[in-house]
């Protein structure tokens, strides 16, 4: 079953609606956001030079840092009184970026969420406890608005609390539930510890998990443990939120909702589009997005895509589970962090270097960040207490910033190896430590 005719179209007709918004949207911005004005005039592009779908390629890419640059509204093609949602993620240098949506947008978001849903099989018979973060994260209101369309009765019990979720998960008798994967199994651990019989005690039959990747055993396991359908949940606040993509039942493959978002793949050294089935990154353009289109952006996602036809029925073309990125940015339990951002924070703190190392490790199932910093001769203290508040106050800056814990530890001057080349300043151990 599907949510909507848009995701089983024959190739022509949804080529033929990708072009026409593909179109409205390329005169949207060139009048309506400098930024990409500017763009295009530099390279001597006018909408009316797209001519086909294949002509995106001549357009220009859009970066996280184009965002940032623009930084709150900049790239907003509406007036603020059309905005009905803000959502942001954290920034580099303290600049975060910013997500507005119209009503219109609104819309489009529950529609393609709605198709998760489906995917998954809920009706509005369903209980969902929506176990993703609530806040400036897209992941929590993504969820919940498309529950709501849906009558789903939606429990926002958002991420943490574990044991109070257990006990709702148990006493409001979900049927469903969301989350980062490393949470779902992190809640299944603390589960066994308290004692519940997750087979008689829950009445979960499907989760909706995304926001960070997760391995194919790992997905296995959870399904295994807590007895469920597992659907795999992409998407990024830039582009919309959760829903840009999601798995079947089918298949592990993700069928893009490319009537919205069209998917590109590129040699992210190059720019070059790469073939069906060849890996690289992720480039998606909106096409119905009102308050912030988005040209050709570089979602940093390392995956493929396949147009080859799905049991489901869905013509829309799948992409497979993210495989990595093509850049340095860090995923810490569904929250993106950039290196970068870590050294923003330090460089504004008395009595350390900048001689540090990020270690990203597995506790348990969740993921953990830890910080090893060298102390500045000056201050290298035997005073305990001194170090003790140096270190809190290090950590409360970073929650503050990142919106992470992070673990520190001080460390005496010069005792982090030097490298020759490159600092390795993040040493990811996750993939060792998978259970
Ligand atoms: O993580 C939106 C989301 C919320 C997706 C809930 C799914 C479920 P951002 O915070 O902007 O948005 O982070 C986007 O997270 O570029 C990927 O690197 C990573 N990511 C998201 N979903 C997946 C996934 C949300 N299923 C960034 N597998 C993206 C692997 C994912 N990585």
């Amino acid at each position: 079953m599907t949510y909507s005719k848009n995701e089983s179209l024959c190739a022509d007709e949804l080529a033929s609606l990708q072009f026409k918004r593909l179109k409205e949207t390329l005169i949207r911005v060139y009048n309506l956001v400098p930024f990409y004005k500017e763009k295009f005039d530099k390279l001597g592009i006018k909408p009316s030079d797209i001519e086909s779908l294949e002509d995106i390629s001549k357009l220009p890419f859009t970066k996280k840092q184009d965002l940032r640059d623009n930084y709150p509204y900049g790239l907003f093609a509406v007036d603020m009184d059309q905005i009905v949602r803000i959502h942001s993620s954290s920034g580099t240098t303290g600049k975060p970026t910013v997500v507005g949506y119209t009503e219109h947008d609104m819309d489009v978001w529950s529609e393609v969420m709605a198709r998760v849903f489906t995917m998954g099989g809920l009706t509005s018979k369903d209980i969902l406890q929506n176990s993703t973060g609530y806040g400036l994260f897209t992941g929590g209101l993504g969820f919940h608005t498309a529950a709501e369309r849906m009558k789903i009765a939606v429990i926002p019990s958002s991420t943490g609390f574990t044991s109070r979720q257990l006990l709702l998960l148990k006493d409001f008798k979900a049927t469903a539930i969301t989350g980062t994967p490393s949470f779902a199994l992190h809640m299944a651990e603390i589960a066994e510890t308290e004692g519940y019989d997750i087979e008689k005690d829950f009445h979960l039959k499907v989760g909706f998990f995304g926001a960070e990747p997760a391995s194919k055993g790992l997905k296995e396991e959870i399904s295994k443990i807590w007895g469920i359908d597992y659907v795999e949940v992409y998407g990024l606040s830039e582009i919309i939120g959760p829903g840009v993509a999601s798995s079947c039942k089918h298949s592990s493959l993700l069928h893009i909702n490319e009537d919205h978002f069209y998917p590109e793949i590129i040699d992210p050294k190059t720019g070059e589009v790469l073939p069906d089935g060849q890996r690289g990154e992720l480039v998606v353009t909106t096409l119905s997005k009102q308050a912030l289109p988005i040209i050709r952006y570089r979602t940093g996602d390392i995956t493929s895509l396949t147009r080859t036809p799905c049991k489901c029925g869905r013509t829309l073309a799948r992409i497979e589970s993210i495989v990595g990125r093509a850049d340095d940015m860090l995923v810490i339990n569904g929250v993106n962090v950039f290196p970068s951002q870590i050294e923003h924070v330090l460089s504004n703190i008395d009595g350390i270097t900048l001689n540090y190392q990020i270690i990203a490790k597995k506790k348990g199932y969740l993921d953990k960040l830890m910080i090893d910093i060298e102390l500045n001769e000056n201050i290298m203290s035997e005073n305990i207490r001194e170090l003790e508040s140096l270190k809190k106050s290090i950590q409360h800056k970073m929650l503050n910033n990142l919106y992470i814990n992070v673990d520190v530890k001080l460390v005496a001057p010069k005792s982090i190896i030097r490298s020759e080349g490159k600092a390795v300043r993040v040493i990811d151990k996750r993939r060792s430590d998978e259970v």
